[in-house]
């Protein structure tokens, strides 16, 4: 016993080192990042992708060298009709993921010069803002998959761009599959 409590003393001086580094450095992860792949001549696209931060976070915007510009949005039914419109942001709870998903928050590409295609994979930037007003950006690598990616949401999705002026024709595709 008498052994074990220098060693317990080291482990805890340890872990609170972990915490302080913790602290300093923000850890926000992202977990399934990928982009939906589009039709011809369809204009906007969506990532989608489980964020999680240790501290309380806002997600205040994002950017992409797909196109140039790159819009946090959210769906959400108003009345009986399913709307999209961007937010200024959407606040993370410590540990609890945030999810972006059909029909739900998402990172939106506005005016694709191009097809978007399975096989690619898609550089984008989340910025973040601190509750001390700080700001924390996080680079992602996401995956192109098929249109037909999480099929049973995005007809909602298709539904909500199809009452939405800003995206053009076809929007995220629910109404091509
Ligand atoms: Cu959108």
């Amino acid at each position: 016993m008498i052994t074990r409590v220098p060693s317990l003393g080291r482990l805890l001086s340890a872990t609170l080192l972990l915490v302080a580094a913790g602290l300093a450095q923000a850890q926000v992860k992202v977990a399934d990042p990928w982009v939906r792949g589009t039709v011809p001549g369809q204009k906007a696209t969506g990532a989608f992708m489980q964020i999680t931060s240790d501290e309380p976070m806002t997600l205040v915007g994002a950017e992409s060298d797909l196109t140039p510009v790159t819009e946090v949005h959210e769906m959400r039914m108003v009345g009986d009709v399913m709307r999209m419109r961007q937010v200024e942001g959407v606040e993370l709870e410590p540990g609890k993921p945030l999810i972006l998903e059909p029909g739900g928050y998402h990172v939106m590409f506005m005016n694709l010069g191009g097809p978007v295609e399975v096989g690619q994979s898609v550089s984008l930037t989340l910025h973040f803002r601190r509750a001390d007003g700080s700001r924390h950006s996080v680079a992602v690598q996401a995956p192109v998959r098929p249109l037909t990616a999480g099929r049973g949401a995005a007809m909602k999705h298709g539904q909500g761009h199809g009452g939405h002026q800003g995206h053009g024709a076809g929007g995220m595709g629910g109404k091509a599959n």
